[in-house]
């Protein structure tokens, strides 16, 4: 068994380039061709392979290093002497990294295709061979600099970004994400700005590569190579204006985004605790155990609804996570799943009152009259078998204030207002399983005491769980109450795609003032939700009167 040291190959250009992720440790038993460290410049990311098979005696190395070419990275008790003499130990990579890639910042000189048409190709990117596309930088009609990033592109030992080579507008890019690409390939079409195209048409014939070269030029080497000048006043590197039109790339080793990508993990939501915020190993793999646990849910799933630990993390929303608490440490529990009617329409709710700008005003009704109406209308009708409620004269109330103040029986619709000639209210019921919101077609043209008694019948179903769908579907306005239970006032969460949404509690005698003396009157609190997005307070607060109105003299209804 000899000792003996693995060191940084031939890495082409690559000097000072920093180590940002050690990936194995003293006493772990390594394979020649496994990655031990991540070095990283401004362009690319690659791996360095083990040149021998062994056990890591001594690492060389730590996080923020500078290491280059012959850079000691770890002391090896190598189990094939043979293999890994104990002299310099700087064998040729593996078969997809035996030539780290240059610094794709070399860009290769342009192909002049028209007078002011700069053919980009991929530039001398050492043995990689079919390297896939994993990321488009820019899009047609960008401005984009010589030096400039136009695409990254990844094999499973490095990513590396692959710069323009001209100065002016990007006409066209000739690959998408996925595709391969190698040496030469034609990858973006930019229009010249005038300096860089006069350079490219003063230029002599000029070969579509550089030279195939494991040394990469320099940023300006490369441009007097090609004959192609940047005009001097254009910045030759601009790493923000790489990101610029399509979002921050996420800072990722290529297996990090490899093991990522295996996981289903969307790397731009994950954050980065390495060195410059990158992320590694570790952090995709916490991301993945809290979506999992549910603390946190990925924007995927805040999309669809589906909220971490059914109640929405406040990841996306850059909320603190749900937290997560072991309740039977403070006594004992029972767990029990939820209802499936609870779970729909918890999510619904969750929805509406996220999305909608609720506002809500509270009134009250004088319903003296119209109660004692009420108490002998189900006397006379005693033997009908039918008893009218409150909830009836109210669904017949709110039509009236409907069809006086239309947007509050509208849905919006993009930027369109939907105003429904139809009078379909919907009314919250309570089941053993939840909450359940029936629907009574066509209110307008039925009387209290059918609308009493379709209530009863689809309160029933309710209650039964034998609701249809269609029973269910196509309110234009809903109303909650809860007067035979009780409370003051509440805010009823907005029954979307409707605008507007009648609470009601439980009306009590109050001392009202008449003018002379206060008098004993039966006063029902009110409370209206609505769509700031489409009506305005005024509005609700002349829907109320009006409301009110009627309800202390139904005889307006008639009017
Ligand atoms: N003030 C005072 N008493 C009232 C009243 C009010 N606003 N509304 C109803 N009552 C009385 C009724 O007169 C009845 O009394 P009697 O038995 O003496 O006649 C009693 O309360 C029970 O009424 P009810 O609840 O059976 O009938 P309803 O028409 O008022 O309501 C229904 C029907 C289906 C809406 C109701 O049963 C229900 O489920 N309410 C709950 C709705 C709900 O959960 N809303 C909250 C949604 S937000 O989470």
């Amino acid at each position: 068994m000899a000792l003996v040291e693995i060191k940084v190959p031939d890495i082409g250009d690559f000097a000072d380039v920093s180590v940002i992720e050690v990936m194995v440790k003293v006493g772990d038993t390594v394979s020649q061709e496994q990655s031990l460290i991540t070095v990283e410049s401004d362009k690319a990311s690659m791996e360095i392979p083990c040149s021998a098979s062994g056990v890591v005696k001594e690492i060389k190395v730590k996080l923020g290093d500078k290491v280059h070419e012959g850079s000691v990275v770890l002391m090896l008790e190598a189990s094939d002497s043979a293999a890994a003499p104990t002299t310099v130990v700087a064998p040729a990579p593996t078969a997809s990294a035996s030539k780290p890639p240059p610094t794709p910042a070399s860009a290769p000189a342009p192909s002049v295709s028209a007078s002011s048409l700069i053919e980009v190709m991929v530039p001398d990117i050492g043995d990689f061979k079919d390297v896939s596309v994993i990321e488009l930088l820019v899009k047609p009609g960008d401005t984009v600099q010589v030096e400039q990033s136009l695409i990254t592109i990844e094999s499973d030992k490095a990513s590396m970004e692959i710069p323009s080579s001209a100065t002016g507008v990007l006409k066209e890019l000739k690959v998408k994400v996925g595709d391969k690409v190698n040496i030469g390939d034609f990858i973006a079409l930019v229009q010249g700005s005038a300096a860089a195209s006069n350079s490219a048409v003063a230029a002599p014939a000029q070969p579509t590569v550089a030279a195939p070269s494991a040394a990469p030029q320099s940023a300006s080497s490369a441009a007097s190579a090609s004959s192609v000048q940047a005009p001097a006043q254009v910045p030759l590197h601009q790493p923000g204006a790489a990101i610029s039109s399509a979002g921050p790339v996420p800072h990722a080793s290529p297996s990090v985004r490899k093991f990522a990508r295996e996981l289903g993990v969307p790397l731009e939501e994950v954050k980065g605790t390495g060195i410059k915020a990158r992320i590694t190993h570790e952090d995709v793999q916490a991301f993945s155990r809290s979506v999992m646990q549910g603390t946190v849910s990925t924007k995927a799933q805040q999309s669809r609804g589906v909220g971490a630990s059914g109640a929405g993390s406040g990841a996306a929303l850059g909320l603190l996570p749900w937290p997560v608490v072991d309740f039977a440490k403070f006594g004992p529990i029972e767990r029990k799943p939820m209802s499936r009617i609870k779970k729909i329409s918890g999510a619904n709710l969750h929805r509406n009152w996220v999305m909608i700008p609720h506002v809500t005003n509270h009134d009250d009704a004088d319903i003296t009259e119209l109660e004692a109406f009420r108490v002998s209308t189900n006397k006379e009708n005693e033997k009908s078998g039918v008893k009218v409620t409150m909830l009836a004269f109210l669904i017949k109330a709110c039509v009236s204030a409907l069809k006086k103040f239309p947007e509050f029986n509208s849905s919006l619709d993009g930027e369109d207002l939907v105003y429904k000639s139809y009078y379909n209210i919907g009314f919250a019921a309570d089941t053993p399983n939840g909450l359940m919101v029936p629907v009574i077609k066509n209110a307008d043209t039925k009387g209290v005491l059918q609308i009493s008694q379709e209530m009863g019948e689809l309160a029933k179903k309710a209650r039964d769980g034998k609701l249809s769908p269609a029973e269910m579907t196509g309110a234009t306005f809903t109303i909650s109450s809860l007067g035979g239970i009780g409370g003051r006032y509440f805010n009823p969460i907005i029954n979307a795609p409707e605008v507007s949404i009648l609470g009601v509690c439980k009306s009590t005698m109050q001392p009202v003032w008449n003018g002379k003396e206060f008098a004993p009157r039966l006063m029902l609190p009110m409370s209206l939700s609505w769509d700031h997005r489409v009506i305005d307070g005024a509005a609700a607060a002349r829907f109320n009167a009006h409301l009110g109105q009627i309800l202390s003299d139904f005889r307006r209804v008639l009017l």
